[in-house]
């Protein structure tokens, strides 16, 4: 037995006690055949749309209570999380029924008034704040859960509902969301869905694709689709939900959601290892898929930059587990029934990994405390890498194999254009393995474009050339309309837009994003 393995079992008791969880590019040439109209620099205001004036104003006071019409304090409306995007919007409404939400968009759609939907504000490719002056619906104020069916599991809710309170509230009758995100404190069910987020459970209960039943959505001209079905089972016709998941309220707004919830595992168990290669890493989850398989839940990794930003800055009052540093970390998490079980099963994983070398070091939560403490650090990361003044963030899928190469590339390239230390603070790597989703996030002092023409079209090249995809689970948002192209073929392009046609003519919902914009559009 290896030596180490006493620590593995010994946890020393230091972990802090529970942890709050919180909370166009200068492409210049042809890609697959479509030229990107704009580069650099956002399309201009479309003259198409009407400026808000007193008399939507009095109509939108007309269906909605006083205090869901806001015209001052919107700094924090029209400003994302990263602070990388502002918009400049003079009206937040905030509909608190499906019927009030269609009564608005019927307004906007008549007068042409351009529409942002708003949900936790959380995005990380600037999709949910205004480019100019659209009117915001911020979805907080529709936050009831309908209806809850136990013996299926599938609740139904306001697409306003935090996610963390539907954590809670599921909680209490014996079940989770099928999604969990470091967002989770100010994220929507209905957010999540608009941009098919992933996240750290995505390994095990798959993607929102599969575990949303039914939507409710109303499109641009006022029309409410109810399909907020229950059914696990129903073919018939065109499966319209599918494509308002990952939309980014470009084609609808998610008004009601229905989502089959997995039962809360009765024996949840977290380790931390440390790695000294990326090879290691994937040998790492090659046994680990053997050893665990049903009862894996989460396999997440950061490298030893991505700590150094997380300890320095202290985020939530983050510790180092070990007394020495390895250049990467894996977070391995279980769901089980059976808590004899599963600890069997990874104590039989980790002596197997340390007896195999693959891992150097390592340590186990002794309870829910520490086990958050460990997840801490992994949730900690996103906000780490904020405090230099920005950040630039990359969110790329691609085979495994190649998964860490782009950070090292990427810092390579940073080294030779003298930019590393200076104009670029760190780059680091992180993410979900198992899904083969690199999170890059490059920060910087401040956002300027000299970064930005730095990394791309660099990263994105990159991606196109190992096959990968230019958003895993971000989305596209404002960030990465125009470059779709290095994912989609034209061909594609030219079926989303007649999607994006059929259910939005006159193109009200959010504008300037998600599709690029082409010499002919
Ligand atoms: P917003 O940011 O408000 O909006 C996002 C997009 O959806 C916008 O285009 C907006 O117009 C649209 N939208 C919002 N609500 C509706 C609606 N009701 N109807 C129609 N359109 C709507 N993402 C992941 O995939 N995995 C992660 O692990 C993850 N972790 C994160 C951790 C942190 C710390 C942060 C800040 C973000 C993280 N995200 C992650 C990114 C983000 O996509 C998710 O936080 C979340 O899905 C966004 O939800 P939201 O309610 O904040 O939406
Ligand atoms: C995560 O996995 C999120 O923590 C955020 O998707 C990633 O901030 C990022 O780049
Ligand atoms: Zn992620």
């Amino acid at each position: 037995m290896s030596p180490h393995l006493s620590l593995l079992r010994n946890l020393p008791k230091y972990l802090r006690p529970s942890a709050p969880r919180s909370s166009i590019r200068p492409l210049g040439r042809a890609l697959h055949g479509t030229s990107i109209a704009f580069a650099g620099h956002l399309p201009p205001r479309n003259a198409g749309f009407k400026k808000i004036e007193e008399q939507d104003r009095a109509f939108f006071r007309s269906i909605l209570p006083e205090q869901a019409v806001r015209t001052s304090d919107l700094g924090p409306f029209n400003t994302d999380w990263m602070n990388k995007y502002h918009g400049k919007s003079d009206l937040v409404l905030f509909p608190r029924t499906t019927e009030q939400v269609s009564k608005i968009l019927k307004h906007c759609n008549d007068n042409s008034i351009a529409v942002v939907p708003q949900g936790g504000n959380t995005g990380l490719v600037g999709g949910g704040v205004p480019v100019y002056d659209e009117l915001i619906l911020n979805m907080s104020a529709m936050n009831k859960i309908r209806h809850f069916d136990s013996a299926s599991g599938v609740v139904v809710c306001d697409a306003g509902c935090i996610l963390e309170s539907l954590e809670e509230t599921l909680g209490a009758e014996g079940f989770i969301t099928p999604l969990d995100l470091g967002a989770k404190g100010s994220c929507h069910i209905g957010g999540n869905v608009a941009t098919n987020a992933g996240g750290l459970r995505f390994l095990r209960y798959g993607s929102l694709h599969g575990s949303v039943m039914g939507l409710e959505v109303v499109t641009a001209d006022g029309t409410i689709l109810d399909n907020l079905s229950i059914l696990h089972k129903d073919n018939t016709g065109y499966d319209l939900k599918q494509l308002f998941i990952g939309s980014e309220g470009t084609l609808g707004i998610i008004t009601g959601v229905s989502i089959w919830t997995p039962p809360k595992p009765k024996s949840v168990k977290v380790a931390l290892v440390g790695l000294d290669s990326f090879k290691n890493v994937q040998a790492t989850y090659e046994k680990t898929k053997t050893h665990l398989n049903e009862i894996l839940s989460a396999f997440e990794f950061w490298d030893k930059e991505s700590l150094k930003l997380v300890l320095s800055h202290s985020i939530q009052g983050t510790r180092d587990p070990f007394d020495d540093q390895y250049p990467f970390y894996v977070l391995i998490e279980t769901h089980g029934s059976n808590a004899e079980h599963d600890d069997a099963k990874l104590q039989g994983l980790l002596e197997d990994l340390m007896e195999g070398g693959e891992v150097v070091d390592g340590v186990v939560a002794q309870d829910e405390s520490q086990s958050q403490s460990l997840w801490g650090l992994r949730e900690s990361i996103p906000e780490a890498c904020s405090k230099a003044g920005a950040v630039y963030k990359y969110d790329v899928s691609m085979p495994q194999s190649v998964l860490y190469q782009l950070v090292e590339d990427m810092r390579e390239h940073m080294r030779s254009k003298g930019a590393l230390g200076s104009k670029v603070t760190d780059v680091i790597g992180y993410g979900h393995v198992g899904d083969g989703n690199l999170h890059l996030n490059i920060s910087a002092p401040k956002y300027t474009d000299e970064v930005q023409s730095l990394i791309e079209p660099f990263v994105y090249e990159w991606i196109q050339g190992h096959r990968g995809s230019i958003s895993a689970e971000h989305g596209l948002g404002v960030m990465k309309g125009a470059v779709l192209p290095y994912s989609k073929s034209p061909e594609m392009i030219g079926y989303m837009r007649k999607i994006k046609e059929a259910f939005d003519p006159k193109g009200i919902l959010n504008p300037y994003k998600y599709l690029p914009l082409t010499e002919s559009k």
